[in-house]
């Protein structure tokens, strides 16, 4: 039993660890971590179930810091309870280059961070996927495997951002009962108090959303621990309300906007020490409360070594295949099973839209992986995300395969973060391209944090017709590319489409979006290879039948148009060559004698793509032909709008003509 006046100084232990840390990089947020000290150290010294010694063990429960600034709380936490990569020196050079202890926590730099955050709201949209996969590994692999909670730490800044809202109506009405949000109720955000901008009364917000919730003191541990207990036995995810004063302890600034993002200042920091009769230098802590947080950090050690009995008496094949998925590994089949179908479809040479060439490629891999979690932001149909093996997942049944997130991409992408986070399981989801606007910032995430989770895109241009210019993407492949870590795939047909999925199935540390339309194309890749060609980003589909007078460069819908410029210009007597580039990332990271190579010399290059010419330049020169959109689309028939566009074969070739008997 810790008493109360133990439980006090361990609480400070965090707070002074802030404030000096902050004071010495004469940056960052003091004012979470002193409020908001007490619940963390209920939390880690009574309840959360981790091992800092084995910071990745699978069944650990998670802590998602989603109030990012604050990062010193989770910092100190770590530091505290005795992650090893976490060390005083990390403390001491918070904010520094090369630190561990970024300014928000970034996932991967330091053992215990489950997720970058900073972007507010995103850790807690995120935690709906952490919550989700547990209770989807739980359903494959049971209770001796797979039985967790996820707690998160949210501001008012979180629970203001929109994503919040998605998050929270998705977690409520998918009944996330293992899912904690404490929200760190301090009435103050930068500007001054929350009242400037919102009264929303969130208690009634969240239980209107399918939720428990409830106020509490957030400074006092018992009614911490027993909300905590209420809430790990509760059917449905849990708010806390915890009241907390920003910045508590500091003389003046506490309670005020002055302690949440800047140092507190000398003055400060000594009234703070006087205030909690804290007169530790900083960075020391006293022996003995470290030993307290080191013991709390000890407590893991039996539950994890008891799972692990666990997991070595399950059966093997379910133990094998456990680790397997842990490990982000894939089925030993897979490649095979992937050149079967490329095999199959080189054969057939379907003439469908890459939308269903996805699906027909996601039927083979969710027939052959069994850890992918399809969904789509209520675009089934159109998306074609769904296949045979996909079920719906629902309150009454984690053990399926997909998730109608409804009319939230937003919330689906962050959700889709949170699942690849948690392990275990491969999760794609769908919208149409337009709308990748609406899920971005965790697209940015996803690639920031190095993970393979996979967004679906269709739509992918005017070729999506009457819907019109508001449907139409047109600067979204050049913004989508502009993101670093970032595959984006645009598949000319069915074959460049298994590939590119076989890609983004593969990629661990890269996100992928896969662009794709909603017309039919022809099969262009009719001879089967072995070799996956969309790997190189770019390669020469046809060759030029002399000495090439002309390089046209394409993707997706356009290397039919490409391929029928070629024709044109071929018979007009000029050699030209046609080079499909599904993923300009991957070209870019080829050999410079391959990209020269696929590059070539040609005297014109040009580009053809339905969307701006950005990007295209460091294929075609700033000299070069882009044949595309130049602003916004237009609502009519497709048949209609790629030659109002001259996104034509026979616009691309006398561009290319006018070219040549310029020269
Ligand atoms: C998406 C996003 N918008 C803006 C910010 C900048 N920002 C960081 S903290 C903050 C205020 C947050 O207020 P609150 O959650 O109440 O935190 P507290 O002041 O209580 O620490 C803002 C606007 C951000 N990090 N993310």
């Amino acid at each position: 039993m810790t008493s109360r006046e133990q439980h006090d100084r361990m609480a400070n232990a965090i707070r002074f660890l802030a404030m000096d840390a902050v004071e010495k990089a004469q940056s960052g947020h003091p004012g979470l971590p002193m409020g908001c000290a007490d619940i963390a150290t209920v939390l880690f010294t009574k309840f959360l179930k981790y091992d800092p010694k084995n910071p990745h063990w699978p069944d650990r429960d998670r802590f998602i810091l989603s109030a990012g600034h604050g990062s010193m709380l989770l910092y100190s936490l770590l530091h505290l309870t005795g992650y090893e990569d976490m060390t005083i020196d990390q403390i001491k050079h918070f904010r520094q280059l090369g630190s561990k202890t970024a300014g928000h926590p970034e996932y991967g730099h330091a053992t215990g961070i489950e997720t970058t955050t900073g972007p507010l709201g995103q850790g807690l949209a995120n935690s709906v996927g952490f919550a989700l996969g547990e209770r989807i590994m739980n359903a494959a692999f049971g209770n001796d495997l797979v039985d967790h909670y996820t707690y998160v730490l949210a501001g008012d800044g979180c629970l203001m951002e929109g994503v919040s809202q998605e998050a929270i109506a998705l977690a409520g009405h998918l009944k996330l009962n293992k899912l904690i949000v404490f929200w760190d109720n301090n009435n103050i955000s930068i500007d001054g108090p929350v009242s400037l901008a919102d009264n929303t009364d969130q208690v009634a917000r969240f239980q209107a959303s399918g939720w428990n919730a409830s106020h509490i003191d957030g400074t006092d541990p018992e009614a911490i621990a027993y909300a905590i207990e209420a809430a790990r036995h509760s059917d449905k995810p849990t708010m806390i309300a915890c009241k907390t004063t920003i910045g508590f302890g500091a003389p003046t600034k506490a309670g005020t906007n002055k302690a949440h993002g800047s140092p507190l200042g000398a003055d400060e920091i000594a009234g703070a020490r006087k205030f909690f009769n804290w007169d530790s230098p900083p960075f020391e802590i006293p022996a003995d409360i470290l030993d307290a947080w080191r013991t709390a950090g000890k407590a893991g050690a039996k539950p994890r070594t008891d799972w692990e009995g666990r997991l070595a008496k399950a059966k093997p094949e379910l133990k094998a295949e456990f680790e397997r998925r842990l490990a982000g590994k894939l089925p030993s089949n897979f490649d095979a099973v992937i050149a079967d179908y490329k095999k199959k479809l080189s054969a057939d040479k379907p003439k469908v839209a890459t939308r269903k060439s996805s699906e027909m490629a996601l039927e083979v891999i969710n027939g052959a992986v069994p850890e992918t979690i399809g969904g789509s932001a209520d675009l089934t149909g159109s998306n074609n995300t769904k296949t045979s093996q996909t079920k719906n997942i629902t309150p009454d049944d984690y053990g399926q395969r997909y998730v109608h997130y409804g009319i939230r991409e937003h919330g689906m992408a962050a959700a889709l973060n949170g699942l690849t986070l948690h392990g275990g399981l491969i999760a794609y989801g769908g919208t149409f391209m337009c709308f990748s606007d609406y899920a971005r910032p965790s697209m940015r995430l996803a690639s920031l944090m190095g993970i393979r989770s996979i967004f679906v895109m269709t739509h992918d241009s005017i070729g999506l017709g009457e819907d019109g210019p508001t449907h139409q993407p047109v600067e979204h492949l050049a913004a989508l590319r502009a993101i670093p870590n970032h595959n984006v795939f645009r598949p000319a047909d069915a074959v460049e489409t298994a590939e590119c999925w076989q890609i983004a199935i593969e990629t661990e540390k890269t996100p992928s979006t896969l662009a794709l339309t909603r017309q039919n194309l022809p099969t262009v890749r009719t001879e089967y290879s072995a070799k996956n060609l969309s790997s190189q980003g770019a390669y020469e589909l046809a060759a030029a039948s002399g000495d090439a007078a002309v390089t046209i460069f394409a993707t997706g819908s356009e290397v039919e148009v490409a391929l029928g410029a070629r024709d044109l210009l071929e018979k007009h007597g000029h050699p030209t060559r046609v080079v499909s580039v599904p993923c300009f990332e991957l070209f870019d990271q080829q050999s410079d004698a391959y990209r020269k190579k696929t590059i070539g010399d040609a005297p014109i290059k040009m580009a053809i793509e339905a969307g701006i010419r950005q990007g295209w330049d460091h294929l075609i020169g700033s000299d070069g032909i882009f044949v595309g959109m130049h602003g916004f689309g237009a609502s009519g028939t497709i048949e209609q709008l790629y030659p109002h566009f001259g996104i034509t074969a026979e616009a691309a070739a006398k561009a290319a003509e006018a070219r040549l008997h310029s020269k």
